[in-house]
């Protein structure tokens, strides 16, 4: 990270006030690091106005960002359910099996369900990660319906008593409307039987403001309550955090920092922008 260590190196450096083109490659490396124009902006005006307590400043500012919603996933007894929605290759399927983990780690009876039907890989990936982690997986073969897929999942987690039930879906890109939709039938389905409590969609967080771009088409599909953003391990982007929250209100829940099935955080927005802010 350090990418406002580097700011607050440049501002120090500065004799009297900064000039044009100092300012503008401070925005410049903002903006590379996936702040957003607007927020670099922000920062920019806080430059010209708070040179002595520009990292104070920098930091109040940044935790306006932050939504003070709850961050924890949200709970409902006799059973949960969590559906996991995102664009191929974000994460879905890892993030499924940390979070099932988790629970299973605190001791919640968890069944996750295959509802990625489109490839038999995906399925066989979600079932190693079950044994592996020692949960329940429900699963059909490739090609089945996933809303069905789904709905079977379902009813097994009501009848047998699973206190957590989260479904994994197919990758999906965001531009193509059928599948959009089929997420909407996928939790309408699933909703016969219990209600889905989060929806939860995972974003690469090293893709920077692309990311923003597809969590707005998901969240036309489908009410989105929580952001997942994985791949947190080792990015130079965190920047892109600070955008994605603000500019989407919906809040980050979850962090992915690694592909073991424990490399799951929960996001804390102030340890977060301590992370950043340190040289
Ligand atoms: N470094 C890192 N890799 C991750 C993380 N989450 C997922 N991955 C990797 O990203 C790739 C795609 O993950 P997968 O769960 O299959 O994505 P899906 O297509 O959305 O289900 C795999 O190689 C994972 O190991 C993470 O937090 N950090
Ligand atoms: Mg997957």
């Amino acid at each position: 990270m350090g990418i406002f260590a580097r700011l607050f190196e440049k501002v120090a450096s500065l004799r009297g006030e900064p000039s044009q083109a100092e300012l503008d490659e401070i925005r410049e490396s903002l903006i590379a690091a996936d702040l957003g124009p607007t927020l670099a902006g922000e920062i920019i005006d806080l430059v010209r106005r708070e040179r002595n307590d520009l990292a104070l400043a920098v930091k109040s500012e940044l935790m306006k960002c932050f939504l003070s919603d709850s961050r924890e996933l949200i709970r409902r007894d006799p059973l949960t359910t969590i559906m996991v929605v995102g664009v191929n290759g974000t994460g879905k399927t890892t993030s499924v099996a940390k979070i099932a983990e988790r629970f299973h780690r605190s001791g919640e009876k968890v069944l996750v369900t295959a509802a990625d039907t489109f490839r038999a890989a995906a399925i066989e990936q979600l079932s190693t990660w079950a044994d592996r982690i020692g949960v329940a997986v429900h699963s059909s073969s490739s090609g089945s319906d996933p809303a069905s897929v789904a709905f079977d999942g379902a009813k097994r987690a009501a009848s047998e008593s699973f206190t957590i039930h989260i479904i994994d879906t197919a990758g999906r890109l965001h531009t193509m409307s059928n599948l959009m939709s089929e997420l909407g039938k996928v939790k309408r389905v699933a909703e016969k039987v219990s209600p889905v409590n989060e929806v939860l969609l995972v974003l690469d967080g090293t893709v920077g403001q692309n990311a923003i771009v597809q969590a707005r088409e998901f969240m036309a599909a489908i009410p989105i309550t929580g952001l997942v953003l994985t791949k947190m391990d080792g990015s130079a982007k965190g920047g892109a955090v600070l955008a994605i929250e603000r500019e989407l209100s919906i809040p980050i829940k979850l962090i992915g920092t690694g592909e073991k099935a424990s490399d799951l955080e929960n996001f804390e927005p102030s340890l977060f922008l301590d992370r950043l802010l340190a040289s």
